[in-house]
């Protein structure tokens, strides 16, 4: 890690690049929690999102790409460090990276861009803490980013930054009952506000702002603008005409197997174990399943016509043309599959996330089937505009794929959830190994639900064999000061522990 450190320092060194005249424009846009329920991804047959599908069509849409850990803080710093979880050790939604002596003065994707030439401009949530460190750019009514402490940054992550995003206009009270492990106030979700008037929203403001940003932008030198929109993560707020896209009965539940989790190893609940997020059987129980995938649906609607705002903007300003635009998610959702609903696992639902490149470089209307991992990012942007390589970047770069998407890539996608448990998806396969040595892999050809858990079958121990060959070499325990769905492991006692509270074999698992 010194070695990272040393060249990151070097590269800093050498200073920004002076010609930047025919540089393409950045467009980055983020969504919270988005899964594959997105229109050209086919993840839910009724997900309505025509500007992403329009988007996709004027470029190249990866279906099968996967972030780097299945939550927040550690999807998006890998992110925009380009560095694994499991070379960070953060893996809870706290410490703030800047808190750690390593990566205090890590060159972060928006920052580099600043060194060679682009101006820089965010709102919204792009990191965890939003525009940077924690504090800035929430919003009111955004959920508490509990970070953990703050070193003074160097500098800001952005040099233009605006603090819109989050929630926006929130109901007197929830509107679904009182859930489980102490009724947190973001698990609720349903038709608000009640007058079909989205101005008031989050979202609305982060892409009024920022159409602001690309008809303002100065023309003698490119931008990176940022715009993190919050929805579709909960509380899913939306209102009556994003419902009115789907139907008001059971034909939106996504497809799920009844004991699912019979073949699923003990230690798979250990990556989710006592969570806000309510179980199935809670949703189903309180008659709240199809109001919630309804909720959600209708969420990432209302993100995608935020989305085409801000296409629309680039249209107007005369810079499509020379604008990369690309949007990404930083993780997926369960909305009852395999028994719950939230992230933090490491199955598709939860890692599989939309990836979208359009404009220079990138060739019109492929979907690429080649695993891509969200920390590519960061070298897929450096090399698409020729900016200085930087060799510390633990991504590859998109590029292959961008112009051909049959290129082969080698690697497959991994994900990681603390440390220890890995999920590695090949384009056909997936391989899970939990901490505990415990195991699952699954034929996404065969049985694109991920229900029958063929690990442990003979016929598949070479194909095993070889996803195992990519589980991380470099795997840290958690960070100091690690926070909030934290999970670790002791194999000399076999007692994990789940933010700090140990559990046990005979433990039951919380509903
Ligand atoms: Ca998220
Ligand atoms: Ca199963």
């Amino acid at each position: 890690m010194k070695s990272l450190t040393l060249i990151a320092l070097f590269l800093a060194a050498a200073g920004p690049a002076l010609s930047f005249a025919a540089k393409p424009n950045i467009l980055f846009i983020a969504i919270d929690d988005q899964n594959d329920w997105v229109g050209h991804l086919g993840g839910h047959p009724m997900a309505k999102t025509p500007h992403l599908d329009q988007l996709a069509a004027r470029g190249t849409t990866f279906l099968n790409a996967h972030c780097q850990s299945p939550l927040c803080n550690p999807s998006r710093t890998s992110l925009l460090l380009s560095l694994r979880p499991t070379t960070t050790g953060i893996y809870g939604l706290a410490p703030w990276f800047r808190a750690l002596p390593e990566w205090k003065d890590r060159v972060t994707l928006p920052q580099y861009f600043a060194d060679h030439g682009y101006r820089t401009a965010a709102t919204g949530k792009i990191f965890h803490a939003g525009t940077g460190a924690p504090g800035a750019g929430a919003g009111k009514g955004k959920a508490k980013a509990n970070t953990g402490a703050v070193a003074a940054p160097v500098r800001p992550e952005f040099q233009v930054t605006a603090p819109f995003g989050g929630v926006g206009t929130r109901p007197p009270q929830k509107l679904i009952p009182a859930t489980p492990m102490g009724n947190n106030p973001l698990m609720d979700w349903g038709v608000w506000p009640l007058d079909n008037d989205d101005t008031g929203k989050g979202d609305y403001k982060v892409a009024s702002w920022t159409v602001e940003q690309i008809k303002s932008a100065p023309k003698d030198q490119p931008f990176f603008i940022a715009a993190g929109f919050f929805l579709p993560h909960v509380p899913c707020y939306a209102t009556q005409k994003w419902f009115d896209l789907y139907p008001d009965d059971d034909s939106v539940l996504p497809q799920v197997l009844k004991n699912d989790r019979e073949d699923t190893p003990r230690f798979s609940w250990y990556l989710h174990w006592n969570l806000p997020e309510p179980r199935l059987n809670w949703v189903k129980a309180n008659n709240q399943w199809r109001n919630l995938v309804r909720s959600y649906l209708a969420s990432t609607s209302f993100v995608d016509a935020q989305v085409g705002r801000l296409l629309a903007a680039l249209d107007e300003a005369g810079v499509a043309e020379n604008t990369i635009v690309v949007v990404w998610s930083d993780h997926g959702w369960h909305l009852g599959e395999k028994g719950i609903t939230g992230k933090n696992t490491l199955w598709d639902r939860s890692t599989k996330v939309p990836l979208i490149f359009a404009g220079p470089g990138v060739t019109v209307g492929q979907r690429c089937l080649q695993p891509a991992e969200l920390l590519d990012l960061y070298p897929t942007l450096i090399d698409l505009t020729g900016v200085p390589a930087r060799t510390d970047l633990e991504g590859l770069t998109l590029v292959p794929q961008l112009k051909d998407a049959a290129a082969k890539r080698d690697r497959p996608a991994i994900t990681s959830h603390n440390q220890g448990n890995h999920g590695i998806r090949s384009e056909r396969w997936r391989y899970i190994r939990y901490a505990d040595g415990s195991e699952e892999f699954y034929d996404l050809k065969a049985d694109p639900n991920e229900w029958a858990n063929l690990a442990g079958r003979p016929q598949h121990a070479a194909v095993i064999a070889e996803h195992k060959k990519w589980l991380p070499k470099i795997d840290l325990p958690p960070a100091p000061n690690s926070a909030s769905r934290v999970l670790t492991y002791d194999p000399t006692t076999d007692i994990a522990s789940w933010e700090g509270k140990p559990v046990l074999r005979r433990d039951p698992i919380p509903e």
